[in-house]
């Protein structure tokens, strides 16, 4: 482009090509829709290339006979039913020649001296049954500099027609100036004015501003200029009004105002972007702020699930003492009333003394602990299933519940999540299911009972015997019996009978001090195994939340990583808009 090669302005040009490749790997970076960023690649290709007037409309408006009075030659095909079916471009070229350059694009070359300055595009009409016109147009409208937008006097600004100003104005920031065709249908001038006006209040009720309305008759203006006579080419050229819109293509957008448009799309097209960008970043900061929420919120339930555990376990543990303390009191009993002169066969009979030992005190306390630690395991793993089911259901819900209200790309984002989450809970359950109660509650005893001989170190030899409260309490009772000499015949004679009573009460005595440490050691023991065992089991719930935990981890890297990129683009984008400002002014389309 002409003007284009002075070095300031090729300076500009560098730094929009370096903003719009920023922008379009940012977006591809953080989930946009691929034909916004394929569109910005197009955008990036045309920096340099001719100033590019796209003529839009509604089927029907009459775009291509806007196109053809200009040139005053049937150059385009017109028709009142949908018609142009493709993307023309209109190139200068000596000779007039067509190829096509894609599927949905043709080159037309011609040589009228205003296309040495600009290029014109007819495009396929919008709101057609035809579909797919209104996506070939949709498709070009982001690389065009400036837009014609065609309406007709018979349906200006229809609701199909608000919604593509919207897209060629919201989504893509295009600046654009509209024809009013067809005004030779309006009965008197106060009927063109009324219609005008409708225009421009519509426009700035919908946009924020008001535009240029040309308001002309496309069809006299292209008889005006194919008439034979001149009387006839003067009365029809006045009456068609084109003259102002003719003189605004050719002579504004080839002036000054032309580069100040060109120069400035491409920074109206990112901004708007990096708009819809920000909408989206807020969106998923949002959905962020409500994952950090949960996450917190399971903490907490962790928290919460610890006391609960082991409230739940406190209470056989209490039961596992409740079954020593009455041991002892059996135990008291025993000796209270075995070691008696009365009962001298007994405490001469050591396997006698221990058997009735066994049948009256022991008893099968024994095998009652375990059957309370048994219990006191299952009671665990059932508490920790049921607090995490509900957890994770409340959360799932949740999350589907607002994944419902959500639309588009954040509603995948929402599902995704839930998603993470189901498999979470699965492997909860998988991993608390498969536990075997009995093993674990066998190998929390034995812990315990390792614990419990190393402290009761004097207990002597007895180790080996397997589940602790037998092991324990038979050793107590033997020690207790054998403490004071009672076990061996020839020492019982008449000299011990006077020492009896005093044995009894000694030997008491210690039968209550073992039972105490007894009792100390195992609630020592056990509580400690316990702990441990809700430690462990809190942890593997802990460690289910982890894939979600990262996901969570890694959307807070991605989304802080896109802030700042959009904050310094958007910096980038204003220093820019200054410069062109500088250089070449700013455009002015607005009235
Ligand atoms: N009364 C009147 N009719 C016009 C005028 N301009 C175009 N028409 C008629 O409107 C119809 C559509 O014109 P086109 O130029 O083909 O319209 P278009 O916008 O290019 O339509 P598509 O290519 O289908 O999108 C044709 O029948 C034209 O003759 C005008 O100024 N006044
Ligand atoms: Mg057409």
């Amino acid at each position: 482009m002409d003007h284009l090669v002075a070095p300031d302005i090729a300076a500009l040009l560098d730094g929009e090509r370096d903003v719009l490749t920023r922008l379009a790997a940012l977006l591809d970076r953080t989930g946009a829709d691929p034909d916004a960023v394929d569109r910005l690649h197009e955008i990036i290709d045309r920096l340099d290339q001719l100033f590019l007037v796209v003529v839009v409309g509604e089927f029907n408006a009459g775009k291509s006979t806007v196109l053809n009075a200009l040139f005053g030659e049937k150059l385009m095909e017109e028709g009142p039913i949908p018609t142009t079916a493709k993307i023309t471009i209109l190139r200068h070229g000596e000779e007039p020649m067509e190829r096509q350059l894609s599927e949905y694009l043709v080159e037309r070359r011609h040589p009228a001296d205003l296309l040495r300055h600009l290029h014109l595009v007819d495009t396929p009409g919008t709101n057609s049954i035809i579909r797919q016109h209104q996506t070939i147009t949709e498709r070009f409208i982001p690389r065009s500099d400036l837009v014609l937008f065609v309406t007709s006097f018979d349906r200006p600004l229809a609701e199909s027609e608000r919604q593509f100003l919207e897209f060629i104005r919201e989504a893509w920031g295009r600046r654009l100036v509209f024809v009013l065709n067809k005004a030779d249908q309006a009965r008197t001038e106060d009927h063109l004015t009324q219609v005008v006006e409708h225009i421009k209040s519509g426009c700035r009720d919908l946009m924020g501003f008001e535009p240029t309305v040309f308001p002309v008759s496309a069809e006299q203006a292209y008889a005006a200029k194919t008439a034979e006579k001149e009387s006839v080419q003067n009365a029809l050229w006045r009456e068609s009004r084109f003259a102002p819109l003719e003189q605004f293509i050719t002579e504004t957008l080839t002036g000054p105002e032309r580069l100040a448009l060109k120069l400035n799309a491409p920074l109206d097209a990112a901004a708007k972007r990096l708009d819809a960008l920000r909408t989206r970043l807020d969106a998923r900061r949002d959905v962020l702020a409500q994952d950090e929420a949960n996450l917190a919120e399971v903490q907490d339930r962790l928290d919460a699930a610890r006391e609960t555990l082991e409230n739940g376990v406190q209470r056989h543990l209490t039961e596992v003492d409740n079954l020593l303390l009455q041991m002892e009191r059996r135990g008291v009993q025993f000796l209270n009333d075995s070691i008696r002169v009365s009962k001298l066969n007994l405490l001469r009979d050591k396997d006698r003394f221990k058997e009735e030992f066994q049948r009256q005190v022991l008893r099968d306390t024994d095998r009652q602990i375990e059957d309370q630690v048994t219990e006191a395991v299952d009671h665990l793993f059932e508490q920790a299933l049921v607090l995490w089911q509900r957890t994770l259901r409340e959360f799932t819900e949740r999350l589907h519940t607002t994944a419902d209200g959500a639309g588009g790309d954040r509603k995948e984002f929402l599902y995704n999540r839930a998603d993470v989450f189901n498999t979470v809970m699965r492997e909860a359950e998988r991993k608390i299911q498969t536990h075997d109660l009995r093993e674990e509650a066998r190998r929390i005893l034995e812990n315990a009972a390792n614990a419990a001989d190393t402290l009761q170190a004097a207990s002597i030899g007895a180790a080996g015997l397997g589940v602790l409260s037998g092991v324990i309490a038979l050793t107590t009772a033997l020690d207790a019996v054998g403490g004071f000499g009672l076990v061996t015949a020839g020492v019982v004679g008449a000299a011990g009978l006077t020492v009896l009573p005093r044995q009894r009460r000694k030997a008491i005595q210690e039968f209550e001090d073992h039972i105490e440490t007894l009792r100390g050691d195992m609630k020592q023991a056990l509580g400690a195994q316990f702990s441990r065992e809700v430690d462990t089991s809190l942890a593997k719930l802990e460690e289910t939340v982890d894939p979600y935990r990262r996901l969570v981890d890694e959307e807070r890297t991605t989304l802080e990583t896109a802030t700042a990129e959009h904050d310094a683009l958007r910096e980038s984008i204003d220093r820019l808009r200054e410069q062109v400002h500088e250089a070449v002014g700013t455009p002015d389309l607005e009235e």
